[in-house]
């Protein structure tokens, strides 16, 4: 597959914007993790979620149900991450986290913002020097695309310069583009 590439550089480190499926994602020899947009059962689903599980095999439910439940059925509630291996997907970790259902989350920006926050923190506390996000919350849970990229480019700015590179994977060209017009908005390049 061609991905399309933009490179932008934050102070340490790089931000990446492509275009792509983000089950096929890695970078070679190194701490890699891929961003599930998952819901809060973490049982699986379809978008992101499906061709992340479709890739990584059986094994990877197997892992979701040793999560443990923090309440009724749920593992990760909304804007929270958690990690699993990435067994048979080119990436060697999934950070699944859960964003907003718009119109239905109370305070979907804070969600949103919280899912990205809590999928770096958890990142760096596992030592992760590449990650890659899809548009969270940007598929069946109808975030606005235009506010979901703004929160998504802003978040990842204030931590980026923990990792190497922090790539987004976009799915089709109107959110690579727009994700590339937010990008240039809001980051200054070098
Ligand atoms: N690679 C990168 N991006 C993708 C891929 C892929 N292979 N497939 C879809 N997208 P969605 P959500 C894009 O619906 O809105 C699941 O059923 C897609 O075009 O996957 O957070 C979960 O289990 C969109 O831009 O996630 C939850 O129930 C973006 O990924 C629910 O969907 C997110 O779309 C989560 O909904």
């Amino acid at each position: 597959m061609t991905f399309k590439v933009a490179t932008l550089s934050l102070s340490s480190s790089a931000l990446k914007i492509k275009k792509g499926d983000i089950s096929q994602w890695f970078v070679d020899g190194f701490s890699d993790a891929i961003v599930n947009s998952a819901n809060e059962r973490m049982l699986g689903g379809g978008g992101c979620d499906g061709a992340i599980r479709r890739a990584a095999g059986p094994e990877l439910l197997e892992a979701c149900y040793r999560v443990p439940e923090v309440g009724f059925g749920i593992r990760c509630p909304t804007g929270e991450a958690r990690i699993t291996p990435g067994f048979k997907l080119p990436a060697s970790h999934v950070i699944h986290t859960v964003g907003p259902i718009y119109g239905v989350t109370i305070n979907p920006e804070a969600s949103l913002r919280s899912a990205y926050k809590n999928s770096l923190s958890l990142a760096k506390a596992n030592n992760i020097q590449y990650i890659a996000f899809p548009a969270i919350s940007c598929g069946l849970y109808c975030y606005p695309h235009e506010e979901a990229a703004t929160i998504a480019i802003s978040t990842v700015k204030e931590f980026a310069n923990d990792f190497k590179e922090v790539h987004f994977v976009l799915f089709t060209d109107d959110l690579y583009n727009l994700w590339l017009k937010k990008a240039n908005e809001l980051l200054s390049f070098s």
